[in-house]
């Protein structure tokens, strides 16, 4: 190929999932392979940012490693905490999803079979899928163990494809190589690739071009934005806005004054705006902070006690690093070595001290039943720009409050030195 050559798939329309083969928008089945699977937007070829998720992921590598699972509803969870991880499409349809408690889960769906997690197989699929996607760009940057965004931007000449092609090609090759399925939502940015990814669950493909990005957005809730969980929904609810399209007819400085740099960011998503880059994984995967005690330890007030610091600590990393993280995990040691970890996942990724400290110390409530331990350490993980954490919440200002307050402790701390200001008093109170 000269550097003059038209760059390979540039102009196309459509194309079929199975057999790849182009062909024209409006026909039903592929011409070559008499598939329905056909893919077809104008903007096809264009379009370049994609989001991939995994279906049902901890229940379709079950399912897998056990043929006899595949058609019966399958729920992956259990454990001391009793609720649901993951369920399978089967046992979806009965109403089954993730974080419901057990026994409710039971109750909709009596038949499902019900397996404990198995994380470090979970984890090893996750990277061999995630070695798959580096062979398409290595602008690739994970989100959690089952997802990523790519930037398949300027690949087609490596690949001879356009970049719907080579995604489409990916999901095949982990569906015969690793034995799972894979949704890929294909846009012009992140917001609305991982908006995409999940229109056609599962084993989809769907794509979100720049003609309709406003007009799709308009007919959804404000739930489907990055960022608005139940609390933030409640409130826009109660001020009457309920859909995108709503916050589409907002002011933009009306939406900032009311809502500070939230208030921004609902309108410039609303109207499908998001300039973040995909930034390939960095080398740190976790940051995070332990601690092995002298003697082992039970009390729980002295725990909770070394849990601060070492959140503190955590906490200063992320910041000086500027990132932020939205999985927070709590790692503890039995006298016998056997070592515990309890992970909580966050709507938005955090860098503060006292957010870290909070769902830690909610962790080891769950575990402080007498038992003695030798080791504690907590750690953020699923990492990300600082830019987008710890949005203030609108709806708990207490919280808020203390985000404000841990900040002016570390603009101080950057005047006077680190050890010259105490952060008891952010974390005096009970919240
Ligand atoms: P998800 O991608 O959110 O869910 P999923 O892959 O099971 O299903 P979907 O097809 O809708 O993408 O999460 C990936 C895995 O993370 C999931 O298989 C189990 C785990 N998980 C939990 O343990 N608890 C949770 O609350 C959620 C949402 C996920
Ligand atoms: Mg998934």
């Amino acid at each position: 190929m000269q550097p003059g050559d038209p760059i390979p798939g540039r102009t196309l329309k459509a194309f079929c999932r199975d057999c790849l083969a182009p062909t024209r928008p409006g026909i039903p089945r592929c011409p070559s392979c008499g598939s329905p699977r056909i893919v077809a937007h104008e903007e096809l070829g264009e379009l370049a940012l994609a989001h991939i998720d995994c279906d049902a992921f901890y229940a379709s590598i079950e399912k897998r490693d056990d043929p006899s699972l595949a058609d019966k509803p399958l729920i992956i969870g259990g454990g001391r905490r009793g609720v649901v991880s993951t369920a399978c499409y089967i046992a979806r349809i009965s109403g089954v999803h993730s974080a419901m408690p057990m026994f409710k889960a039971l109750e909709a769906c009596p038949d499902a079979v019900v397996l404990p997690p198995d994380m470090e197989k979970y984890g090893r699929v996750g990277r061999e899928i995630r070695t798959m996607m580096r062979e398409l760009t290595p602008l690739v940057e994970p989100i959690s163990i089952d997802e990523a965004f790519l930037d398949l931007t300027g690949t087609e000449r490596l690949h001879h494809a356009a970049p719907a092609e080579t995604l489409a090609r990916f999901a095949a090759r982990v569906e015969h190589e690793v034995g799972i399925t894979v949704s890929v939502g294909l846009s012009h940015n992140k917001f609305l690739a991982k908006i995409a990814s999940d229109m056609d669950k599962p084993r989809g493909f769907s794509v979100i071009g720049r003609a309709e990005t406003v007009s799709l957005l308009a007919g959804m809730p404000v739930s489907r934005i990055w960022g608005v969980g139940k609390a933030l929904e409640g409130k826009l609810a109660a001020e009457g806005i309920r859909t995108i399209a709503q916050l589409q007819a907002a002011d933009e400085t009306e939406l900032a004054k009311r809502y500070g740099a939230m208030g921004l960011r609902l309108a410039r998503l609303a109207r499908g705006r998001d300039e973040r880059k995909v930034t390939p994984d960095s080398e740190a995967k976790s940051v995070s902070a332990e601690t092995t005690f002298n003697t082992d330890i039970s009390d729980p007030a002295e725990l909770v006690k070394i849990l601060r610091r070492l959140s503190e600590k955590v906490s200063y990393r992320l910041k000086k690093a500027g990132i932020a993280g939205r999985t927070v995990t709590l790692k503890l040691k039995t006298p016998d070595f056997r070592t515990l970890t309890r992970s909580r996942q966050l709507a938005d990724p955090t860098q503060l001290a006292d957010r870290i400290f909070r769902i830690g110390r909610e962790l080891l409530a769950g575990e402080t039943d007498g038992r003695r331990f030798r080791l504690l350490g907590i750690g953020v993980a699923d990492l990300s720009d600082g830019a987008f954490a710890d949005p203030a919440d609108l709806v708990d200002e207490a919280a808020t409050r203390a985000a404000r307050a841990e900040h002016a402790v570390d603009s101080l701390r950057e005047k006077f030195g680190r050890d010259a200001v105490e952060l008891g008093l952010v974390w005096s109170g009970k919240r």
